[in-house]
């Protein structure tokens, strides 16, 4: 048995891990957990493409996504395409504990959230504005992912409507992707998973990706794990790669072959795509696994169980 409790999430979101653990440390609940890891990166805006102040769509909007779901009740709470909101893990976990609803989208999500107490304010900063009037310009945006993406030279250029999806995907997949993907089991084999990010920069109005999509960018069960997803959303929720490792999962495969059994799928139909997944079982045992494409040379994830209380690195 693998030490658990245990958080497990994408990127080397150190505070967020931390600040998940301590949750679960102080007697919080694995849902608490989540929401406090995701909520630390939205306020901390994580690589940029987490929270407020990023990824600036074609109108220069920041716009989120986040879903959080409860591996006990398989309730689920998602937003997309929130608007003027920061704490979009926040509103999805309104979503869940306080309707009868499980996703709910764009201008109405904020006024949703709006009456559900949270804070409407402007997303934009001068960071989002800086990127967004640098892409008017054709010019490059400010790399936020230097140690991931070599070559950042080669993604810059304005939207032409003209560039075919393929183009499009692969100037994208050089952009920014680092959504959070946050899972946490406790002692008592409680598992809930959840995500938040901004999406991708110089999306059309109107872009959801794999995030907030219910296993897709996350799924949990209690009776067999859960997994979290990060990178091309608009290829990965084609193939539910969250839902597909939890069903491996619960058929007895380990997390790691979960892992890679979920990023190969896509890879049938997509070999260079953007990607990464982590996973772990009831068990408190964990894996991740990525597509090495161009672009993502190596993939890293944080980890905080009993053995460590820092947070470790992962590649
Ligand atoms: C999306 N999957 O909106 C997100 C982006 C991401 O790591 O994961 N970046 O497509």
């Amino acid at each position: 048995r693998e030490a658990l409790p245990v958080v497990i999430n994408t990127w080397p979101f150190r505070n967020a891990s931390a600040a998940a653990w301590s949750v679960l440390q102080s007697g919080g609940s694995v849902l608490d957990a989540v929401e406090e890891g995701c909520a630390r990166c939205e306020i901390e805006q994580c690589d940029g493409s987490v929270g407020y102040g990023g990824s600036p769509d074609e109108t220069g909007e920041t716009t989120l996504d986040a879903m959080i779901m409860n591996g006990d009740t398989m309730e689920v709470g998602a937003v997309a395409d929130l608007r003027r909101i920061k704490n979009a893990i926040g509103v999805a976990r309104a979503v869940m504990e306080r309707t009868d609803h499980t996703l709910l989208v764009g201008e109405s999500a904020s006024v949703f959230a709006e009456n559900m107490g949270f804070i409407a304010e402007d997303l934009t900063t001068n960071k989002s504005v800086n990127i967004f009037s640098q892409w008017l310009k054709g010019n490059c945006q400010p790399n936020y992912h230097k140690n991931v993406f070599p070559d950042p030279s080669k993604s810059c250029g304005p939207y032409k409507p003209r560039v075919t999806l393929e183009q499009r995907r692969r100037q994208d997949n050089m952009l920014s992707h680092d959504t959070i993907g946050m899972i946490a089991i406790d002692q008592d084999g409680h598992v809930a998973a959840g995500t938040s990010t901004n999406g991708l920069t110089h999306k059309i109005p109107g872009r959801v990706g794999d995030s907030p999509i219910v296993g897709a960018g996350a799924y949990a069960d209690s009776s067999a794990g859960a997994a979290a997803a990060t990178g091309d959303g608009d290829v990965m929720m084609r193939f539910l790669p969250s839902y597909l490792a939890v069903e491996l999962m619960r058929a007895g495969a380990d997390p790691s072959a979960a892992c890679k059994a979920a990023i190969s799928r896509i890879k049938r139909h997509h070999s260079e795509f953007f990607g990464a997944i982590i996973c772990a079982n009831t068990t408190g045992h964990y894996a991740a696994a990525c597509n090495k494409a161009p672009g993502l040379s190596q993939f890293r994830y944080m980890v905080s169980n009993s053995e460590s209380n820092t947070p470790l690195l992962k590649t």
